[in-house]
């Protein structure tokens, strides 16, 4: 035995039943009697126990895992975590009958967490994200995705970004940042969206890129926001700048912000409640995931179902996750998004386990370094006190983790 994570940086987890989650196998990937090694924080082996190689475990810290199960950590591929204040009183007004476009109207919605963040400090925003954070934390999640959106200028959206990357300094978890700035018309934008698009791919975008401060670039593409002419626009640059890019595509109405996401060559396009067959062709064509979110579906009680049986047909993989933000999806379960996926939209066990993992990594553009329990990748894992994998996705509102555990550690 090494000391604390072995002299060596050994670790190994055995008598464990695995869901390794990787690609091909059939199912999540069942292991009954398996044992996971790692070394520094990768993956060195995952598999049956009784086919490792003693050179895996010689050495290893060892953890007798008693039949618990192990999944990959689990990957929230799209939220808009850091934001200031919330929106309770804009739920009050839905509850008794204001739409969310009256809401807005009165002042509420995007803008007013723009008026909340940009009051924020840097250091206000963290502090405030970090609970949020660590609810994510509490279920296994061990990669998080966060968007900008709510600063819509250049300081407010670096802003933003800046408190995302300096969550990774508090806590052991993989943070990945996106810059929204194309999100919403500030109040200074004065109706000229054609105006905010140039800032936005004129300054905001270079000066993001230029920081450093960003992983990729998203945009809103619906009538309520921007066209698909002025999202292209924001895309030609995030393309210039090599950073890649994903979209809120096709949430509210069709305007064809699925096959727009797949032109580009998006690493996913997400929401698509209402995406057509077309859509749906070209995102498999292009490798582009789906991003399955019922959080927003459910909260403001839309009826019009993401095309879940077309996604299937033409081949198009699809993740699943929290959209986490303060007016359409304040939701900080990512096992509970599993089971309104299920309940809600018909997806199988199967599908919403590899939405939270592989698929969540695919549309990150990450499946090299996390999302399965493959040799190579790094040691992200949950360990559960549950019997079969379904269980994750059948409960609601109860956490079975029994371990969590990112890099080896
Ligand atoms: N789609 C959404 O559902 C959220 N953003 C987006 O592009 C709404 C965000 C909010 O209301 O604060
Ligand atoms: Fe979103």
């Amino acid at each position: 035995m090494g000391g604390p994570n072995g002299k060596s940086g050994l670790r190994l987890w055995r008598n464990a039943r695995l869901a390794t989650m990787a690609d091909g196998a059939a199912g999540v990937g069942i292991v009954d009697k398996g044992a996971i090694a790692a070394r520094d924080g990768l993956i060195v082996y995952a598999g049956p126990e009784a086919d490792m190689p003693a050179s895996a475990g010689q050495g290893a810290e060892t953890v007798d895992c008693q039949g618990r199960w192990i999944t990959p950590g689990l990957i929230d591929c799209h939220t808009h975590l850091v934001y200031a204040g919330n929106r309770a009183n804009e739920f009050e007004m839905r509850l008794a009958g204001a739409t969310y476009e009256e809401v807005a109207r009165a002042g509420g919605g995007i803008v007013s967490s723009v008026r909340s963040l940009r009051a924020a400090s840097e250091d206000e925003l963290v502090a405030q994200t970090l609970p949020r954070l660590d609810a994510l934390m509490a279920e296994g999640v061990t990669t998080v995705e966060i968007k900008s959106g709510y600063g819509l200028d250049a300081d407010n959206e670096k802003k933003s970004l800046r408190a995302a990357r300096r969550l990774a300094n508090e806590r052991p978890v993989t943070i990945r940042t996106t810059c929204l700035a194309a999100h919403a018309l500030p109040p200074e934008g004065k109706g000229d969206k054609d105006a905010f698009i140039d800032l936005v791919a004129g300054t905001i975008l270079p000066e993001v890129a230029a920081e450093k401060l960003a992983d990729a670039v998203d945009g809103f593409c619906e009538g309520i926001a921007f066209s698909p002419e002025q999202m292209a626009r924001v895309f030609d640059k995030a393309k210039a700048l090599g950073l890649p890019v994903k979209l809120h595509a096709d949430q509210l109405s069709n305007l064809h912000g699925a096959a727009l996401a797949a032109r580009y060559g998006a690493l996913s396009a997400d929401h698509l409640e209402y995406t057509d067959e077309a859509g749906a062709a070209a995102m498999a064509k292009a490798g582009t995931v789906a991003g399955i979110l019922p959080g927003a579906y459910y909260f403001i009680r839309e009826t019009k179902k993401p095309p879940v049986d077309l996604f299937r047909r033409h081949g198009v993989k699809m993740a699943v996750a929290t959209d986490s933000n303060p007016g359409t999806s304040p939701l900080t379960s990512l096992l509970l998004t599993m089971n309104m996926a299920a309940t809600l939209f018909g997806m199988t066990v199967d599908e919403c386990l590899a939405g939270v993992t592989r698929e969540a990594a695919r549309a990150l553009g990450l499946l090299g370094q996390t999302g399965t329990l493959e040799a190579g990748k790094s040691a992200d894992l949950a360990i559960w006190d549950i019997e079969r994998p379904a269980e994750l996705v059948y409960r609601m509102g109860f956490n079975p983790l029994h371990a969590r555990i990112w890099r080896g550690q």
